[in-house]
């Protein structure tokens, strides 16, 4: 390994032994599985790059903290922690607990959509699109062009197009926009980030016509790196500098914890505008529990605060960009297509150029993931057309990207497991010729990819 990439800035003081497994036992595994890696049990996979969510190793500092939980119905200590937190780090005024990012999304989707009203994004997510779907709302993609072309190098791929923005207000109207929905960094779009400069635009565009911006913050504290990284201007400020900076071009923000808040579960809507707060609190008694814990145990908050607090350290998050780097070189010197540059989260494998042979609805992405855990028991996740879904009439939504995402969880990985996961996929990559698709077995009406199955055509 070159010495550019960053060394752990930490050290291991708990492991968690992992299971090899033989070809026999996975093909086993697969087919019991529908071919769907999200159907795997987690004691037949390997090296688990299903996702960064939830996965993160805590920090002793976090673990100490969890015996700190002060489990209160109503008023725990932990809650005022947690809220410091996300009003010192973040900025925002109210903060409203949850169970999990999408627990946020449901109670900012109900309180600000109506049927018939349009939401724009950069690019959609699919718990974010669903709770918007399922309050009559309209997801509107404003991202810039650039970000649905694997191979384009622009810094900023989860940029909104200022143009595409504004011919939407022009033609709908900015009464039926409740809000633009900005995520920081663009999962989807293969974990890219958006500029500063960017939301700023956004943001006195949004207010010149009264319409509010909310953030996804999931992984703010990645897109706060690349924007010390790569944006002119910023080299010298801190993270937390650029994270308050971004949030300050926001009204309110989701956040999943479980990504860059460095725990394995929680979440939050953050809120500036009392009105909407009133609106969050009397909901979020009914879905999540007394706005004072949403959803989690104390101890769970009380791990959250911390981890917000050791995320904004800059060689915690440089490291992490580092690793995701490294993996992302190793594939691309032994020319596999892969999405450029490589994001924040993840490294996306372009399955449409890998089989251009296997049409977008016979599924290449997903028979790429079950083809990569056959080989080696590397679990990675399906993103192209089974995660798009279907829309109102039944049919494919067809996304230009077919990609598969290797995700790497916070901390919990070395470079020795990333080099098993190179030496992996070059030999999916030149197996390549001799693989048709899937079709479905069984396809659920909402968010399919979670529990669909499938077998080889
Ligand atoms: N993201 C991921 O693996 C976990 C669920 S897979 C559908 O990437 C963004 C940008 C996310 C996200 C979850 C959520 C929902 C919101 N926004 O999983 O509910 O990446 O905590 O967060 C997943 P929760």
């Amino acid at each position: 390994m070159k010495r550019e990439y960053m060394a752990e800035p930490y050290k291991i003081k708990m492991v968690e032994p992992i299971k090899m497994t033989t070809r026999e036992q996975r093909e086993q595994a697969l087919k019991k599985a529908g071919y769907n890696t999200f159907l795997l049990d987690s004691e037949d996979v390997y090296i688990d790059l299903l996702t960064d969510s939830g996965t993160n190793a805590m920090s002793d500092n976090q673990w100490s903290g969890l015996m700190l939980g002060d489990e209160a119905y109503a008023g725990s200590k932990n809650f005022k922690h947690l809220e410091r937190a996300v009003r010192e780090l973040y900025g925002f005024k109210y903060v409203v607990p949850t169970h999990q990012g999408r627990g946020a999304e449901n109670i900012l989707s109900q309180i600000m959509i109506k049927p018939g009203d349009y939401v724009p994004g950069n690019m959609y997510f699919t718990t974010t699109r669903a709770h918007q779907e399922l309050n009559g709302g309209i997801f509107v993609d404003v991202i810039i062009d650039e970000a649905h072309d694997p191979s384009n190098e622009h810094p900023f791929k989860g940029n909104i197009d200022l143009n595409k923005l504004q011919a939407l207000i022009d033609e709908v109207g900015p009464e039926k926009i409740p809000y633009i929905c900005l995520a920081v960094t663009v999962n989807l779009a293969g974990g890219q980030p958006v500029a500063l400069e960017n939301m700023r635009a956004v943001y006195e565009l949004a207010q010149k016509y009264g319409i509010k911006v909310m953030m996804d913050a999931t992984r703010c504290v990645e897109n706060a790196c690349f924007i010390k990284h790569r944006e002119p201007g910023y080299a010298d400020k801190s993270i937390h500098e650029i994270v308050l900076e971004m949030f300050s071009y926001a009204d309110g923000a989701t956040m999943s914890g479980k990504k860059d808040g460095l725990v394995n579960i929680g979440g939050f809507l953050a809120l500036n505008d009392e009105e909407l707060y009133q609106k969050a609190t009397s909901l979020v008694v009914v879905y999540e529990g007394m706005p004072s814990y949403g959803g989690m145990a104390g101890r769970d908050m009380e791990a959250l605060a911390r981890g917000m607090y050791e995320s904004m350290d800059y060689y915690f998050i440089a490291h992490r960009l580092a690793q995701v780097q490294y993996l992302g070189d190793r594939l691309m010197e032994a020319g596999i297509p892969i999405v450029r540059p490589v994001g924040g989260h993840a490294v996306f494998l372009d399955a449409r150029a890998i089989y251009p042979h296997i049409p977008q609805d016979e599924f290449p992405a997903q028979m790429l993931a079950a083809q990569l855990y056959l080989e080696s028991g590397v679990r990675s996740m399906e993103r192209g057309i089974v995660s798009a879904g279907r829309d109102k009439d039944g049919n494919h939504h067809y996304p230009k990207l077919e990609l598969v995402r290797l995700t790497i969880p916070r901390r919990v990985y070395t470079y020795a497991h990333l080099d098993v996961v190179a030496d992996s996929v070059i030999a999916v990559y030149k197996n390549r010729d001799n693989v048709r698709g899937l079709r479905f077995v069984y396809e659920p009406p909402v968010l399919r990819f979670f529990t669909a199955r499938f077998e080889p055509l």
